[in-house]
C-alpha cells in the first residue's frame, strides 16, 4: 500500500485551532474554580499538550473509540464530549457526563466514542487492544486509539498489548504522549532508549516520532496510522513529544525541572505555533483570532453556568447506573 498524507485544509486548521483554545481556556477556568474551592477532588491539567488530543481526534469518527488517562479533559473535549457535561461532572452534579460518579479522572461519553477515562496508569492500553480485536472480528472498519503518558510505556500491560496487537494486525493506534516527566520522574532516569517509538520495532509494528506540539504534524501522522489500521495493516505506535506546562496535579512545586526548560517549551506553545502559522499563511486575521477567543470564552461561561445551576444527585442515584445485577 502506498501511504498518502492528508494535509489539513485551512478550515480544518481553523477547527483545530478553536478546539485547542477551548481546551486551554476550559482548563484555565477549571484551575481557577478548583483554587476557589468550587470544584472538589483533584485535577491533572493538560495545558501544553492540546495539539496531541486535537490532532489525533480530528482524524476519528464517533465510532472510533478512544481510551484516556488521569489527564483526560483535553481528550474528552477533542473527541466531542460536551464541555457542559464535563464541567458538571467536575462539579459532581447529576448532569455530569458520568452522573457525578466519575469526577475529573473518569470523564467520557460512549455516544461520541470515548470510554470513560481510566486513571490506572497503562490501564487503557489493553482495553483499546480488546476493542480493536472486536472491531476486526466484526469487520467494522473502526479504529481504536489509546492515549497514555510515557510512564505507562514502562508498565507490563503496554508490552503485552502491543505484541498481541501486532501479531493479530489489530486496528489500534497507541498514542504515547511523552511530556518528559511521569509525575516527578524524568524520562532520562526511566528509559535507556532515546525514542519510545523505537519500541515498535520490538513488536514488528510501525512506529513514528511526532512533534507533539505541532498539531498539523500530529494530524498527518495519525492520518497515516488510521489509513494503515483501516486497510488491515495493523497497529502503530505514535510517540508525540510534548511538554506539560503546569504541575502534575494540585500542589506540585515543580522542583524537579528548571525555569529555563519551562521557558524554552513555552516558546513552542502549540496554540501560539498554530496561530502564527495561520496568520503567516493568510488563513486568518488578528480579528478572526479575537472572535474565536470570544466564542471559546462563551462556551466556557456557558459550561460553568450549566454546571452551577444543575441539581446535585439524589441519594437514590448512588444505586443507579452501576452494576448490581438488578435495576434499582
Ligand atoms: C498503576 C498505577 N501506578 C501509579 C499510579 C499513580 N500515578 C498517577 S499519574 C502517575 C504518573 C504517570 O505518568 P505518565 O504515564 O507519564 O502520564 P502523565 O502524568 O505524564 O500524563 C502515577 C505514577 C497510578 N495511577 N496507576
Amino acid at each position: 500500500m502506498t501511504e498518502s498524507t492528508h494535509h489539513p485544509s485551512a478550515s480544518e486548521q481553523g477547527v483545530m485551532y478553536k478546539q485547542m483554545l477551548l481546551i486551554r481556556r476550559f482548563e484555565e477556568r477549571c484551575n481557577y474554580l478548583y483554587i476557589r474551592g468550587e470544584i472538589p477532588s483533584t485535577l491533572h491539567l493538560y495545558v501544553g499538550q492540546e495539539a496531541v488530543a486535537v490532532g489525533v481526534c480530528q482524524q476519528l469518527g464517533d465510532d472510533d473509540y478512544i481510551t484516556s488517562t488521569h489527564r483526560p479533559h483535553g481528550h474528552a473535549i477533542a473527541k466531542g464530549v460536551s464541555p457542559r457535561s464535563i464541567m458538571a461532572e467536575l462539579y459532581a452534579k447529576s448532569t455530569g457526563c458520568c452522573k457525578a460518579k466519575g469526577g475529573s479522572m473518569h470523564v467520557g461519553n460512549m455516544d461520541v466514542g470515548m470510554l470513560p477515562a481510566i486513571a490506572i496508569v497503562g490501564g487503557g492500553i489493553p482495553i483499546a487492544t480488546g476493542m480493536a480485536l472486536a472491531y476486526k472480528r466484526l469487520g467494522t472498519g473502526r479504529v481504536a486509539v489509546s492515549f497514555f503518558g510515557e510512564g505507562a510505556a514502562n508498565e507490563g500491560a503496554f508490552h503485552e498489548a502491543l505484541n498481541m496487537a501486532s501479531l493479530w494486525d489489530l486496528p489500534v493506534i497507541y498514542v504515547c504522549e511523552n511530556n518528559l516527566y511521569a509525575a516527578s520522574t524524568p524520562v532520562a532516569v526511566a528509559f535507556k532508549v532515546k525514542d519510545i517509538a523505537e519500541r515498535a520495532a520490538a513488536y514488528g509494528m510501525s512506529g513514528e516520532v511526532v512533534d507533539g506540539n505541532d498539531v498539523l504534524a500530529v494530524f498527518e501522522a495519525t492520518g497515516r496510522a488510521v489509513e494503515r489500521a483501516r486497510a488491515g495493516l495493523g497497529p502503530t505506535l505514535l510517540e508525540c513529544k510534548t511538554y506539560r506546562q503546569v504541575g502534575h496535579s494540585r500542589s506540585d512545586p515543580l522542583t524537579y525541572r528548571t525555569k529555563e526548560e519551562e521557558a524554552e517549551w513555552a516558546k513552542r506553545d502549540p496554540i501560539i505555533l498554530l496561530a502564527d502559522r495561520l496568520l503567516a499563511d493568510g488563513h486568518v486575521t488578528e480579528a478572526t483570532l479575537e472572535e474565536i477567543e470570544r466564542e471559546v470564552t462563551d462556551v466556557v461561561d456557558d459550561a460553568v453556568a450549566f454546571a452551577k445551576s444543575s441539581p446535585d444527585p439524589e441519594p437514590i442515584e448512588t444505586l443507579q447506573h452501576v452494576f448490581f445485577g438488578e435495576e434499582v
